[in-house]
């Protein structure tokens, strides 16, 4: 009987490295004059924590003077800070948001 064995050439297709897309800390400054319950209700509201974790992270950052609030892509990190920090003003409370790679 003929030969039905064919080897088969396959070309094995590039499987680029994939870099995951880089992360962002989501920052609150510590202030003099922004009361902790503003503070707290931010976290509430922006980063949906609960009462309890949102008092945790206010504390922290009025005893160590910063504190991150979540870890997000940089586009929800640059709307999260800049929403903050509008609402801040807003109520004029001198409260400051920022961002930095994770
Ligand atoms: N340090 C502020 C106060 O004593 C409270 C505060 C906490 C402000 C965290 C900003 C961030 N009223």
């Amino acid at each position: 009987p003929k030969d039905t064995h064919h080897p088969e050439l396959t070309v094995q297709a590039a499987r680029p490295k994939l870099r995951r897309p880089p992360l962002f800390k989501v920052l609150l400054l510590n202030d003099d004059y922004t009361p902790m319950e503003f503070v707290v209700l931010v976290l509430e509201r922006f980063f949906g924590m609960n009462h309890e974790n949102a008092t945790q992270i206010m504390l922290h950052v009025h005893q160590r003077g910063v504190g991150v609030c979540g870890v997000f892509p940089k586009d929800i990190a640059e709307t999260k800070v800049s929403r903050v920090n509008d609402y801040a003003r807003s109520h004029q409370h001198p409260l400051m948001c920022t961002m930095e790679e994770a």
